[in-house]
């Protein structure tokens, strides 16, 4: 509906600097080493691959640790801003400028920031469903952690905005987004700071409790009707997926495991359902982390739970 004659570009995020645990780079890799491209290419689309970010490079740069790049408990804000602007601009610039769909595949939560602000910037209207077991809505300054891929929300909100000495690597962020155009699937880690932020702004959230008490079919209906309330759920949808909103029995290779989460196949229920609307307009696929795991098993189960997310969501299963 919104793209033309199915072009496709992945985007390779290989960041790992949102957080702290290194082994996220490799996921876009691992993702693309187990099939992704081709499966994609078997499902009609026409694929270019994007590479913002070096892996070697970004690893390289998170180990070296850089003290001086802190903000108040945020780590590592320059290296985290200065290379999502990467990832903005790339999909700007290459990818949406000549109408091809986003699939962006990280890396750390971090990335949001980039992919949903670019995205924004071509479907001002679009609804943006953050799929994950954390709200990621964070400031800079509430994040006890200090990891940044649990604040990439806020900066979408332009809640960072105000703050006294924000780092100027973020000033790219058009933090434009509106709360009322923001759905949570998958909740069950919110720390009280951000539950704070949910309640001040009204933001939707479907926390587990909510897909065990409706089930995900009406979960996901009633997440599009309050991000395009005016057109019964009708509108361009932005998808956010975190790889850890699915429980870790199905994708144990994630940075921030949370026991009792989506089952495997509701995970893919949501993308399934997402491409039957005809209305995402871009898709991340976030947080699998290769080195995180203590068998071949755990890591084939993440990588193609991840895969398998993408593939859904862009038609697979729509027979
Ligand atoms: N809310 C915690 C935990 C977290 C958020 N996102 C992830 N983990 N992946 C934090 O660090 O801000
Ligand atoms: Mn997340
Ligand atoms: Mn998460």
């Amino acid at each position: 509906k919104y793209y033309k004659d199915q072009q496709l570009s992945i985007i390779k995020a290989p960041f790992c600097g949102g957080q702290a645990k290194l082994g996220v780079e490799k996921g876009p890799r691992y993702l693309l080493k187990a099939g992704l491209e081709s499966d994609l290419n078997g499902l009609g689309w026409n694929t270019i691959i994007e590479s913002p970010l070096d892996e070697s490079e970004i690893r390289q740069q998170m180990v070296a640790d850089d003290p001086t790049d802190k903000y108040l408990n945020a780590k590592r804000p320059r290296f985290v801003g200065e290379s999502n602007e990467k990832i903005y601009n790339c999909i700007k610039e290459k990818v949406l400028a000549f109408d091809r769909f986003p699939l962006t595949i990280g890396g750390d939560h971090s990335i949001g920031m980039a992919t949903v602000s670019a995205t924004l910037e071509k479907f001002p209207n679009a609804g943006l469903l953050w799929v994950d077991a954390h709200t990621d809505i964070h400031t800079i300054e509430t994040t006890d952690t200090g990891n940044i891929h649990g604040c990439p929300v806020s900066f979408l909100l332009g809640l960072n905005k105000n703050l006294n000495g924000v780092p100027k690597s973020f000033d790219w962020v058009p933090g434009n987004l509106r709360p009322e155009k923001i759905a949570y699937i998958g909740l069950r880690s919110v720390d009280p700071a951000e539950r704070k932020i949910l309640r001040d702004l009204g933001i939707s959230a479907f926390s587990m409790y909510h897909i065990d008490k409706f089930g995900i079919n009406k979960v996901i209906e009633m997440a599009l009707e309050s991000i395009h309330p005016d057109t019964n759920g009708d509108g361009p949808i932005i998808c956010s997926f975190d790889v850890d909103a699915i429980d870790p029995l199905f994708v144990p290779a994630t940075g921030v495991p949370v026991k009792g989460g989506l089952t495997l196949r509701e995970g893919l229920f949501v993308a399934e359902r997402l491409a039957e609307t005809g209305n995402l307009v871009s898709l991340d696929v976030v947080e699998c982390n290769p080195e995180l795991v203590t068998d071949g098993k755990h890591l084939f189960d993440s990588v193609e739970a991840g895969c398998a997310i993408a593939r859904c969501a862009l038609g697979e299963t729509l027979l």
